[in-house]
């Protein structure tokens, strides 16, 4: 799933694709890197970010879904209903959802349906986040809302740990290390670390800033690789093409060191 924010305030890319020409024209090059899903957002979901409103919304996203829904299936990334209805009108197949809220959407328009965990909003999350156990709490969460999105019809439901909502680097490294048992809860996993602050912090000087965004691609590729191998079904990246050659080790190729064939590629 490569990632096309038409926003002028997204963590790593706010402004570049903000124009509907550069946004489609993003997307056309995520396209040509191997990316199978397109996930066009019109409001940033940073810590901290301002919320948008519905009109600007619809108004930065609807015209980039409809030029690219002909060529690559089209996710919309949005916590408003008007806004994922729009964007299926205009040919958007799944609705990303990081508010976990809006499976009546996909299951009245037979579309796919993410639902990812987080605590909190945009504005608090990265405040003071607590868990008695986040891995139990994500994964129980997860489970639920993706049980009431089923029994209510959506046809594709997918669950996705929400990292860096409302989480520290410790319960972002929990829950990669247990990305199988969310995997094993039934439900294809989506995966999202790229680019994000966890990455820059782990890799900084001890006691120093996290890493800028620019220097967490290796922390990106290393950790997409990682979900890929704990079973996820999706990663969502900001750098497709270095991602899919990732996805081509993790996926055919049997590194088994027994194997002769495995070995010898
Ligand atoms: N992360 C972001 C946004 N949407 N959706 C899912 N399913 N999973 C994620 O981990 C996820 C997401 C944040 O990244 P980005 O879109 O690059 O930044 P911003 O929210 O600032 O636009």
């Amino acid at each position: 799933m490569g990632i096309l924010n038409v926003t002028p305030d997204s963590f790593s890319d706010g402004g570049r694709w903000f124009e509907t020409g550069a946004a489609v024209a993003r997307g056309r090059e995520l396209i040509a890197e191997g990316a199978d899903v397109v996930d066009v957002g019109g409001e940033s979901t940073r810590p901290g970010a301002e919320p948008v409103g519905v009109d600007e919304e619809l108004r930065r996203v609807v015209p980039v879904v409809e030029a690219l829904a002909g060529e690559v299936r089209v996710s919309v990334d949005t916590t408003k209903e008007e806004v994922a209805e729009a964007a299926v009108e205009a040919g958007a197949t799944l609705v990303n959802d990081v508010s976990a809220s809006l499976w009546a959407v996909a299951a009245r328009r037979r579309v796919g349906w993410v639902a990812m965990h987080r605590q909190g909003t945009p504005a608090t999350m990265q405040l003071d986040p607590r868990y008695g156990d986040v891995v139990a709490e994500v994964a129980e969460f997860l489970a639920e809302r993706a049980g009431a999105a089923s029994r209510a019809g959506a046809p594709e439901v997918w669950i996705d740990p929400g990292i860096g909502f409302g989480k520290t680097v410790d319960h972002n490294l929990e829950l990669l290390a247990s990305l199988p048992a969310l995997a094993a809860i039934g439900y294809p996993l989506v995966v999202g670390t790229s680019r994000k602050r966890f990455l820059g912090v782990l890799t900084a000087p001890a006691g120093g800033e996290p890493d800028p965004v620019e220097d967490r691609l290796p922390g990106s590729l290393a950790t997409a690789t990682w979900a890929m191998h704990c079973g996820a079904a999706m990663v969502r990246v900001h750098d497709v093409a270095q991602t899919v050659q990732s996805a081509t080790l993790v996926g055919p190729v049997d590194l088994q060191p027994d194997d002769p064939e495995g070995g010898q590629r």
